[in-house]
């Protein structure tokens, strides 16, 4: 842990020759701080997960939905959603393909576009349901595909030249013959295994692009890599109001999120499209593994007390959150939120000063939406105006005095989550978040929030000392001047 001092001189940076401060540490006294202090939060929020995170490139990949949305015929065929031969009870429909000549099949253009670069190496696998000696060109092998039993295919691509853009799209493509049906279900393909680039100049490897780890259905690597150099405390998923769903079936239910790929049914998660569940809770477990040495679980709390009883009698060790800053309920820590202004933010800098004591809360998502008022009163976010589409640095600046706020409250705070925590470019209803992406791993780019986050994860506080510049004791109305220091170049 860093001591305090290089700490403040890391976040305290001089305004030109104009203001000077003079620090005098003393290493004694002064307040623990939380280790937890700043952690990640995840919500499958407009194609973060699927489509976002969660390394799989075929959008719509088993019909869950109920609709053949994303998928297109090609060489004329017809394609009709199946349910007379299941793939599994949680995977009920599939694609029938019937009539068209010659090379027929199916395409799908992928989250907005698949990444093909000649150096790439692409895994997947499909079932297929049919008689057919044939080979289908995904990749070329010879399948043996049978007439009465769903068979599970696997195959590799690599790309012969690179493409000049990530909008392509995947199809899959057969000879139809004499044969007038065929039908196919979990049509997959996930990003290359290992990629080794040697740079013509260093002369050095790198590796880039499998999935996180490596791991089968697994995550994007470059945006894992994001979020592991965050060295975040805790990690909080799935949610946010997906959690939820906007109904009761539709609940997150982890039971349906673990095993085959073909027990997991997915459901409608808040943000208006299919979960597929191929992010489930065995995936989010390994996330906890990789990055994580504390953890978190967090449960809606409209039904905290119901479920705090039994899960604390069975799991004592685990620490409840309700996902309100307005219910406790016994042990439990609260959730609080605060979407708003810069100024506004600043303003708050004492907010937990005022809170009792001894009462955990988690600050599970904070974020400037709007820019200050043009009349320049300070005032909270205005829900029915359009939030900013970027963050800037007035924004983040704010967050960043908020934080020291929520840090000085060690015995309140227990950690805090920027939210929302990806940006699908192409497809999105929430900004700004804290990294944005596009299926092009180059378009990677964190938000000016990032700077702000790492060094204070980076480098934890362990105790704030009394003559620390954000310690109670600190008057208000003293001159601090916060600069944030970035020697870092961000890509
Ligand atoms: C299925 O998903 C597509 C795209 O995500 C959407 O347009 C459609 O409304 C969904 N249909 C149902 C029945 O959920
Ligand atoms: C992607 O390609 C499709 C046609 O395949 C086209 O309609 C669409 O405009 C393209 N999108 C972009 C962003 O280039
Ligand atoms: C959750 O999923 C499991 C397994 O699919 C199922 O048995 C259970 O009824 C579901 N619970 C809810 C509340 O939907
Ligand atoms: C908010 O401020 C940024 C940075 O000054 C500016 O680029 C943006 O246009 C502003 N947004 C609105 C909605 O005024
Ligand atoms: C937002 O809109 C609602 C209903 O349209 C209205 O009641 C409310 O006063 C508005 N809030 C602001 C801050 O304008
Ligand atoms: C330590 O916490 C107490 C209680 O919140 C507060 O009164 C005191 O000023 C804090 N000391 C420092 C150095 O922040
Ligand atoms: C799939 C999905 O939720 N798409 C939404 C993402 O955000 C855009 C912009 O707000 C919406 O138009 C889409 O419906």
């Amino acid at each position: 842990m860093m001591p305090l001092s290089l700490r403040a001189l890391a976040l305290l940076g001089l305004a030109g020759a104009t203001a000077a401060v003079t620090l005098s540490v003393a290493n004694t006294g002064g307040n623990a701080t939380s280790p937890y202090m700043y952690g990640i939060m995840f919500e499958d929020i407009n194609q973060s997960g699927d489509g976002g995170l969660y390394a799989e490139l075929i959008r719509n990949r088993a019909f869950q939905n109920g609709t053949l949305d994303s998928w297109s015929a090609v060489g004329g065929a017809t394609l009709t959603l199946d349910t007379s031969t299941p793939l599994s009870q949680a995977l009920p429909r599939s694609v029938k393909v019937t009539g068209g000549k010659g090379t027929v099949g199916l395409k799908n253009p992928g989250y907005s576009g698949i990444d093909v670069k000649q150096t790439n190496k692409y895994s997947g696998s499909f079932y297929s349901y049919g008689a057919y000696g044939g080979s289908f060109t995904v990749s070329l092998y010879q399948v043996q595909s049978v007439a009465h039993a769903w068979t599970q295919h696997k195959y590799e691509l690599r790309p012969i030249k690179s493409a000049a853009n990530s909008n392509n799209s995947f199809v899959l493509e057969f000879h139809s013959g004499k044969k007038t049906e065929f039908k196919f279900n979990l049509i997959s393909l996930f990003p290359p295994t290992l990629i080794r680039e040697r740079s013509p100049l260093t002369l050095r490897d790198t590796f880039r692009y499998q999935t996180y780890k490596n791991r089968p259905n697994g995550m994007r690597r470059d945006l894992m890599e994001k979020l592991a150099d965050l060295k975040p405390s805790f990690l909080r998923i799935p949610g946010g109001n997906n959690i939820e769903g906007d109904f009761f079936p539709n609940v997150w239910n982890w039971t349906a999120t673990v095993g085959p790929l073909t027990d997991r049914r997915g459901r409608l998660g808040t943000w208006t499209y299919y979960n597929t569940d191929g992010l489930g809770l065995v995936e989010y477990m390994h996330w906890a593994e990789d990055h994580l040495w504390g953890g978190l679980d967090s449960y809606k709390s409209y039904r905290l007390r119901l479920f705090y009883d039994v899960i604390k009698a069975k799991y004592p060790d685990i620490f409840i959150f309700s996902s309100t800053a307005e219910y406790m309920y016994k042990e439990s820590g609260r959730d609080y939120h605060l979407y708003t202004r810069p100024d506004y933010f600043v303003s708050q800098f004492d907010q937990f000063d005022r809170w009792s004591a001894g009462m955990p809360i988690i600050i599970g998502e904070y974020g400037t939406i709007q820019n200050n008022t043009l009349t320049g009163k300070v005032e909270d976010a205005d829900w029915n105006a359009t939030k900013n589409q970027w963050s800037n640095w007035i924004g983040s600046v704010a967050e960043a005095v908020y934080l020291l706020g929520a840090e000085r409250n060690g015995d309140r705070i227990w950690g805090t989550t920027f939210a929302p925590l990806f940006q699908n470019l192409n497809s999105y209803q929430w900004a700004s978040d804290l990294i944005a992406f596009t299926a092009d791993p180059a378009d990677t780019t964190p938000s000016v929030s990032y700077p702000i986050i790492k060094p204070g994860a980076k480098a934890k506080l362990t105790v704030l000392s009394a003559d620390s510049p954000w310690a109670h004791n600190t008057p208000q109305n003293k001159d601090v001047v916060i600069t944030t220091v970035n020697n870092e170049v961000i890509p």
